[in-house]
């Protein structure tokens, strides 16, 4: 029986399985267990109707109050966003699915002899909340290798960008130019029902995940080393192959640490710059391509993803300064210096947490096995000790512990991928974990176009002096 014949059997319901059938639900990689899209399918009218249920007996539900502090204070804490993947405790740190990082460490498959969880199986419970087996990781990594051609257009755009500017504005632009591809674009160019929307999505949104690594490869090989960008193996998971693409492919620890990059860095909930823009530019319909791209232009500021950049440059600085002395009164005084210069630490402080992002403390995990003696390894150790008790004394930031970007520099530092303007290339791909599964639900679930209030300072005189 073809495998066609077989998942129009499985499905529930004949007229979404013959649906699936007309678009060519991937059937070149399926195995015989459902494909992704497939089982998303099937999932979707479930949580269709618990939405609908929800907003039916609930929807006049109080959920909490805006205080006018918070219009001023960046909407911080002000409930208002829905967001599947992930849900983030302010002590505990990030849960996927309601799993932790040490838990998606135990539960999601492994590239061959690896211990760090794939990224691509992560994206899988992301969208649909299951762990997929190995078998279903396989044929997800072969769909993506199969998937990860570039346009020439978008090569030639790459290839011509100065090497002066920032990679991040390079890797914003090539995926803006990938708009040319949207199968979204062009359904809704020929007037599709908007029950269909979720499927171009899902099939631009793997066709973009899919592409990234050759984007950021070739940026870095452009940039930095010899333009020349190694073929994608169709064997190879997704890691492993975005390790080789990079140029570190033969470096086992190298592939290690990609998988778990991405795979700590894809989902942070909604409210973050880069998701929330990807979300908020996703609900004007613009396609995957665009909305990703307006993220990747929030995750370049130097407070959110580009903060991994400032800490590799604010380190080195520190390094230059205290001569190797790292003793805690030499750190001590470069932190308040940076402090009384008016600047942040970065790599420090956070919106939501109010603890060492686990996320931190995964990648010190990663040190402490595969380079304990590295001595930048060992400085991001002493500040560790040191910067919480100054940045308390100093007593302006609300979380004095460490986020994910003070430590992520210093692990591809050891590897030889010292080139800290790039860094935040890195963090972008992995984001797209994170904010295209919710991309496609939203479309899946019809979300709205998103439109909250404003007011100007005098209409909220008026409003707060009003009682
Ligand atoms: N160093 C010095 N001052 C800090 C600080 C830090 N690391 N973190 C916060 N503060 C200051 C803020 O600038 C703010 O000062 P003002 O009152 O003068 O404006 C005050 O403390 C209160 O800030 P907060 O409420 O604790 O923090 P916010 O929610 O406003 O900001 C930031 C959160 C992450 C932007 C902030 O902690 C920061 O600038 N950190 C350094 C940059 C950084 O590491 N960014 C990456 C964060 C993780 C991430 O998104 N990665 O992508």
């Amino acid at each position: 029986m073809s495998s066609s014949v077989r998942i129009v059997r499985n499905l529930k319901t004949p007229v979404l399985a013959q649906r699936l059938n007309v678009l060519g639900a991937a059937r070149a990689y399926s195995t015989k267990e459902p494909t992704l899209k497939e089982r998303f399918a099937e999932l979707l009218p479930e949580k269709q109707e618990q939405i609908k249920q929800l907003k039916k007996d609930y929807g006049k539900t109080v959920i909490g109050e805006v205080l006018l502090e918070q219009a001023y204070g960046g909407m911080r804490g002000i409930k208002g966003l829905v967001w599947e993947g992930s849900v983030l405790d302010p002590l505990e740190g990030i849960r996927f699915r309601g799993r932790t990082i040490p838990d998606i460490q135990k539960e999601l498959p492994k590239g061959p002899g690896g211990a760090e969880p794939l990224p691509e199986a992560l994206f899988w419970l992301l969208l649909i909340g299951e762990v997929p087996t190995e078998a279903q990781t396989k044929a997800f990594s072969a769909e993506l290798a199969a998937r990860s051609a570039l346009p020439k257009h978008v090569e030639d755009l790459i290839d011509h960008s100065p090497a002066t500017l920032h990679p991040m504005a390079q890797f914003s632009i090539a995926v803006t130019a990938l708009e040319s591809e949207s199968q979204f674009a062009k359904a809704y160019a020929k007037g599709v029902n908007k029950k269909e929307y979720w499927k171009y999505t899902y099939e631009d949104s793997i066709d973009l995940l899919a592409k990234l690594p050759n984007i950021a490869a070739r940026i870095y090989r452009n940039v930095f080393k010899d333009g020349k960008v190694a073929p994608v193996n169709k064997d190879l998971d997704y890691g492993a192959n975005f390790a080789s693409l990079l140029g570190y492919g033969d470096n086992a620890e190298f592939v290690e640490l990609m998988r778990l990059y991405l795979t700590i860095h894809s989902d942070h909930e909604g409210g973050n710059v880069s998701a929330h823009t990807t979300h908020l530019v996703g609900s004007a319909l613009s396609s995957p391509f665009l909305s990703l791209a307006a993220g990747l232009n929030g995750l370049a500021g130097p407070l959110h993803g580009r903060a991994n950049q400032e800490v590799l440059e604010w380190l080195f600085k520190m390094k230059e300064e205290l001569k190797g002395d790292y003793s805690t009164k030499n750190i001590e005084k470069y932190l308040w210096e940076t402090l009384n210069a008016g600047r942040v630490v970065p790599g420090y402080g956070h919106a939501v947490l109010r603890k060492t992002d686990p996320r931190y403390t995964a990648q010190r995990e990663f040190a402490l096995k595969h380079m304990p003696n590295y001595e930048l390894f060992k400085l991001v150790s002493n500040i560790y000790e040191v910067a919480p008790k100054v940045l308390t004394e100093h007593g302006k930031t609300k979380n004095p512990w460490p986020n994910v970007d003070s430590h992520s520099g210093v692990l591809l530092q050891y590897y030889g991928l010292t080139e800290a303007s790039f860094y935040t290339v890195l963090f972008g791909v992995a984001r797209a974990f994170g904010v295209l599964p919710q991309l496609i639900i939203d479309r899946g679930v019809g979300a709205p176009i998103e439109r909250p209030k404003s007011f100007s300072t005098e209409k909220y005189i008026e409003l707060v002096t009003k009682k």
